[in-house]
């Protein structure tokens, strides 16, 4: 992928995910938009974009190593990661037994206490397996940490998850008793 295009998936991260408003662009209740609708607000909002059209989004989307958003017809979506005043409503789906979830070694007092909640998202955030939690974590810290997530049971007992992508589920906020912390 080239420097623009990870700059570009950034800043559609920054209108789909969290600013709409701040494109100037409304999302409908699921989250889409058009794409030349957002390829005209982003070339609005400064020089790097002026050029930019919906086919380079559009290549953006299919050529990216991480499926972040979803082009359907002319519309397109961030998949996961939303941060916006009402909630995306996802499509509830049946988890594997296990999921993973990387974090830092900071969070974990508060998580054994209370559990993952989805903090300024609209979900938790999992991973399907502890290798791509711990590239989540990564993210966050040299030294990433891997919770073990009863995800089917907790999915017996009355928990919804959603899929995001194929390496992303998302779900409501899982009590400590679903999960295993590093050092159990
Ligand atoms: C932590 C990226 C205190 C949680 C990734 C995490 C992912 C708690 C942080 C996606 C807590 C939230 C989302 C509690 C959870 N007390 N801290 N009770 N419960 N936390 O960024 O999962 O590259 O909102 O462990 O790959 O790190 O953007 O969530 O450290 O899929 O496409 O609070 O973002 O995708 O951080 O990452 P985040 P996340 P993209």
């Amino acid at each position: 992928m080239s420097e623009r295009s990870i700059r570009l998936s950034r800043v559609v991260a920054h209108a789909l995910r969290h600013r709409p408003e701040h494109y100037g662009l409304e999302l409908d209740r699921d989250g889409w938009v058009a794409v030349e609708a957002l390829a005209r607000a982003l070339a609005g909002r400064g020089a790097e974009w002026r050029d930019l059209s919906g086919q380079e989004i559009r290549a953006m989307v299919a050529t990216a190593a991480k499926q972040r958003y979803e082009i359907s017809g002319d519309l397109i979506r961030a998949r996961y990661g939303h941060s916006l005043p009402d909630r995306i409503e996802g499509v509830p789906a049946v988890p594997p037994d296990l999921l993973y979830h990387g974090t830092t070694p900071e969070a974990l007092p508060k998580i054994r206490s209370e559990g993952l909640k989805p903090m300024r998202r609209h979900y938790v955030h999992l991973s399907p397996d502890p290798e791509t939690a711990a590239l989540v974590g990564e993210r966050r810290s040299a030294i990433p940490v891997v919770i073990e997530v009863r995800a089917g049971q907790a999915h017996a007992e009355g928990l919804t998850f959603y899929r995001g992508n194929d390496s992303v589920w998302l779900s409501d906020p899982i009590p400590a008793s679903y999960l295993r912390l590093p050092d159990e």
